[in-house]
C-alpha cells in the first residue's frame, strides 16, 4: 500500500519541484476542457511535484474523463490530490472519499471544523484502507478566513484561549493528518502555524501568484508545497511558468 506522504515528498526530490498544479481551467466547450487540461499538465509535468484537482474540473468532466486524467499524472509519477474540502457527517464523508479514492486520487482535502467523532474519523478511516492520504484546511487564504479560521476560541480540550487556526494545527498533528493547508497570503501566520508544528506535518500553501502571495516569502515563514492555479494555466506559456516557479521553490535563502 502507498503511503501519501511518502509518494508526494519522493516526487518532490525527483522533480526538484514543490509545485502543485492546481487545474482549474475553465473553457467553453467539454471537449476543449479536456484538451487543455491534458495539454497544460503534459506542458508542466517536468517542474511540478503533484496535480491537484477541484470541482471546477470535476464537475463538468465527470468520473470517466477525471480518471484519465488521473492516470496520465500518474504515468508521470505524479500524486494526484482531490480538493473535494469534506465537510459532513461522517456517513457522507465516507461516501465522498471513497468515490474519489476508487477514482485513483491519491488524497483528498477535508475540513476540520466538523471535527472527529462522526465526522473526520471516517475519512481517515477510509484513507487508509486505500493507503491515500488527508490533508487538513488550517488557514485558508482568502481575507475572509479570518472569520472562521482566525477566530479567537477556547480549546475544548485544554480550555486555553488560541486562534482557531492553531487548534486545528494540534488536532491535525493529533489526528496524523498527512499535511495541512495555510495560506501563503498570510506570511506571519505561515510563520507562527510552521512553529507550532515543529516540522511533523508538511504545509501546503495556496495562494501565491494571482492572490498576492510570494514563494520566496513562503519559504522563508515554513512552506513546504505550493500550490499554484491561475499563474500557470492562464499564462502564454505554462510549461515555462512552472519552470520558474519551480526553481523559485527550491532556491536557498
Ligand atoms: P490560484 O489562486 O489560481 O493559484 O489557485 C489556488 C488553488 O488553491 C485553487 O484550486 C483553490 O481552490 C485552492 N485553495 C486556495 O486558493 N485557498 C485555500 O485556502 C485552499 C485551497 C486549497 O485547498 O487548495
Amino acid at each position: 500500500m502507498r503511503d501519501f506522504k511518502r509518494y508526494i515528498n519522493d516526487s518532490s526530490s525527483a522533480k526538484k519541484s514543490r509545485i502543485i498544479l492546481a487545474l482549474d481551467v475553465q473553457t467553453s466547450s467539454l471537449s476543449s476542457l479536456m484538451s487543455r487540461s491534458m495539454r497544460i499538465l503534459e506542458e508542466t509535468e517536468k517542474s511540478i511535484c503533484a496535480l491537484k484537482l477541484n470541482r471546477q474540473l470535476v464537475l463538468p468532466l465527470g468520473p470517466r474523463r477525471v480518471a484519465k486524467i488521473v492516470k496520465l499524472a500518474h504515468n508521470f509519477d505524479l500524486p494526484v490530490i482531490m480538493d473535494c474540502k469534506i465537510n459532513d457527517i461522517g456517513f457522507t464523508n465516507r461516501a465522498i472519499a471513497e468515490h474519489y479514492f476508487s477514482l485513483g486520487f491519491d488524497a483528498v482535502t477535508a475540513n476540520p471544523f466538523v471535527g472527529w467523532v462522526g465526522g473526520l474519523d471516517a475519512v481517515f478511516q477510509s484513507a487508509e484502507e486505500y493507503g491515500a492520504g488527508v490533508i487538513l484546511l488550517v488557514l485558508m487564504s482568502h481575507p475572509g478566513s479570518f472569520e472562521g479560521y482566525g477566530q479567537t476560541v477556547i480549546d475544548s480540550v485544554n480550555g486555553e484561549t488560541s486562534p482557531q487556526y492553531l487548534v486545528f494545527a494540534k488536532k491535525a498533528m493529533t489526528w496524523n493528518a498527512d499535511g495541512i493547508v495555510v495560506g501563503a497570503t498570510f506570511v506571519e501566520r505561515l510563520e507562527e502555524i510552521h512553529r507550532a508544528v515543529q516540522g511533523k506535518l508538511s504545509i501546503y500553501c495556496p495562494g501565491v501568484g494571482a492572490q498576492g502571495g510570494k514563494i520566496a516569502e513562503a519559504v522563508r515563514s515554513g512552506a513546504d508545497y505550493f500550490i499554484v492555479g491561475r499563474t500557470i494555466y492562464n499564462s502564454d506559456n505554462p510549461g515555462k511558468v512552472a519552470e520558474q516557479l519551480r526553481a523559485t521553490s527550491v532556491a536557498r535563502g
